[in-house]
């Protein structure tokens, strides 16, 4: 009776490690979380939130398309967090 219970203990083991592997690579799900208004391609910039600010991200001088829910463009005229 006993060995009975170990033995179906340790198979729920094995079933319960070969469960818990990661099911999506990091990599791919950074990608799917890119927001539309920022569509350069090496650009990638998840929606808010949290808000981001220029200071927080590591792109200058891309393609802001509206409604840019960050506000990376304060003057409107479509390049976002230019240099100065
Ligand atoms: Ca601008």
């Amino acid at each position: 009776m006993i060995p009975k219970i170990l033995a179906a203990i340790s198979i729920l083991g094995i079933i319960f490690l070969s469960s818990s592997q990661p099911q999506i690579p990091p990599a791919l799900a950074q990608t799917t979380n890119c927001d539309p208004a920022y569509p350069d391609p090496d650009v990638c910039i998840p929606s808010p939130p949290p808000d981001l600010d220029c200071g927080e991200i590591e792109y200058r001088n891309f393609t802001v398309l509206p409604p840019d829910p960050h506000r990376f463009d304060g003057d409107e005229d479509g390049i976002g967090c230019e240099k100065r």
